[in-house]
């Protein structure tokens, strides 16, 4: 690769040439790691290694989109209210338009071509996907056909999937996301008002003990399958907050991969019953609390964007807008050229960031008294796991916590981005500043005076010395910088 900068998709990566100088300078940095090979039974890795959701890893390299052919749902949440009209919303159940079949399927091609890191196709509503079935059935048997390789994704509330699990093993879907925000009736009643199945509309604590014996039923069925089951759960304060540590070994018990534990997004403008009844959702620090505490059971997701129904591209972007009905060509081939090459590099991309993490958590290690306190660091990135997006350009925040253990992803805040049209606006760099409390630490590609500045002001170090390194060795390094022992006490 000649050139410093290679552009794959709307994504510049650094060249390889640079990667080693980079690597030269951070060679002695580092960091901890997102599950990866060493952690895990290298079959289950090789399912998951290139799914965005499934990996924390994978989400620095890899894109989901989803597309919005499964209107109809079977039960009714209370935090949802299935809106087609508001593009600039991001929260599950929000589409722009819905799509037929084969709508969805030429979409899926023309991304395929535009976004080389895409990896994964996921019907995540609007409505419900196994309810849906016919539609999310043949959408995806139309794109399996010209694009072999694609994962296969869907979500479901789980009421209807044990109607279709055969037909989903058959189709070689590997992956499976059930909403279970319950595993008590009692606490069921309070967040869905009714269900139907069976033929019949079910209503109050009946309606949410066949719900959950249905999604019990699911569940196991998909274990019993060896499809990978992530569990999503919506966290109600005051409704299922307690509970979902409950909920949380169960499905563990039960052979989750995964649980996923999303904050209420509560809103009286979004018309959900919630939403107009004043029911808040948490705030970070509770979810927080509640994800730390559920750590030793099945284990958690904390990369979760809350996607829309038609979301496309890397976590945390959403490039839908770019891929409107209005906009596609009427007929497309799919050229795999683009996603091939992006593959190969990310395999020796991954390479070269597990020999730096490796160094950095030795160096770390070896420097850092175990005693000492974590650090939060906060990211300025746009994907590759790298440092490589401007302070004024942020969108969100990744968070980082390290210590002498490693580097850990905490999880991401959002934020308006600081610059808009080349100029700084000051009410945003308010807002963003009140987005970084309690995180001292900010890394980035590059970051002007006066924001850097203002941040200082607040406490927050604003760090662009290792722009286009690699995350983790980075985070590591500025904890070092911090806290490593006088030398001849290491010596
Ligand atoms: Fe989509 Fe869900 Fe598949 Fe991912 S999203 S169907 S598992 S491909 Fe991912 Fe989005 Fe969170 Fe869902 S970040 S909302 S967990
Ligand atoms: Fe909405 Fe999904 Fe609940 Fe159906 S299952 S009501 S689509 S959130």
């Amino acid at each position: 690769m000649a050139a410093n900068l290679v552009t794959l998709g709307s994504l510049k990566v650094v060249s390889r040439d640079d990667l080693s100088q980079s690597m030269t300078g951070c060679a002695s940095t580092s960091c901890g790691s997102s599950e990866g090979p060493a952690d895990m039974d290298p079959a289950i890795w090789a399912r998951v290694k290139d799914h965005p959701c499934y990996s924390e890893e994978a989400h620095h390299y890899f894109a989901r989109m989803h597309v919005a052919v499964a209107p109809a749902c079977n039960i009714q949440c209370n935090y949802c209210n299935r809106k087609y009209d508001c593009s600039n919303e991001s929260r599950p159940g929000v589409v722009s338009e819905r799509l037929t079949p084969d709508q969805a399927a030429r979409k899926v091609i023309a991304v395929a071509n535009e976004v080389p890191q895409l990896s994964v196709l996921g019907i995540a509503g609007p409505g419900d996907a196994a309810y849906d079935w016919r539609k999310t059935r043949e959408t995806f048997r139309q794109v399996v056909a010209q694009i072999p390789d694609i994962k296969l994704c869907l979500s479901s509330n789980g009421l209807a999937l044990p109607d279709h699990i055969d037909e989903l093993v058959e189709m070689n879907i590997d992956h499976v996301t059930l909403t279970i925000n319950m595993i008590d009736p009692e606490i069921g009643a309070k967040i869905y008002p009714w269900i139907f199945h069976d033929h019949q509309r079910l209503t109050g604590i009946e309606a949410a003990r066949v719900l959950h014996e249905r999604q019990m039923l699911s569940l196991d069925m998909l274990v019993a399958r060896g499809i990978l089951v992530k569990v999503n759960s919506v966290m109600i304060p005051g409704i299922n907050d307690a509970h979902l540590r409950e909920v949380n070994r169960e499905v563990k018990r039960r052979g989750a991969f995964l649980h996923n534990i999303m904050p209420l997004i509560s809103d009286p403008a979004h018309g959900t019953h919630f939403g107009l009844t004043g029911q808040r959702g948490p705030t970070a620090a509770e979810l927080k609390a509640l994800q730390d505490d559920c750590e030793g059971g099945a284990n958690l997701m904390r990369h979760c964007r809350q996607c829309r129904a038609d979301a496309v591209g890397l976590l945390g972007e959403d490039r839908g807008q770019e891929f409107t009905l209005d906009k596609l060509p009427e007929t497309v081939d799919y050229d795999p050229a683009a996603r091939e090459a992006w593959r190969d590099w990310v395999a020796q991309e991954r390479e070269d960031r597990r020999a730096a993490v490796s160094q950095a958590v030795q160096a770390t290690a070896a420097q850092v008294a175990p005693q000492e306190t974590p650090l939060l660091v906060a990211v300025c990135t746009q994907g590759g796991g790298r440092i490589n997006q401007h302070f004024g350009h942020a969108t969100e925040f990744k968070i980082y916590e390290v210590d002498a253990k490693g580097v850990r992803f905490v999880t991401h805040r959002r934020a308006d981005n600081y610059c808009t049209d080349g100029a700084g606006d000051d009410e945003r760099l308010a807002r963003v500043i009140r987005t970084l409390e309690g995180v001292p630490v900010v890394l980035c590609a590059r970051i002007g005076d006066c924001p850097r500045e203002a941040l200082a002001a607040a406490g927050i170090e604003a760090i662009d010395a290792h722009a286009h390194d690699y995350i983790e060795p980075a985070v590591a390094a500025v904890y070092r910088d911090r806290r490593a022992l006088p030398a001849a006490l290491t010596a």
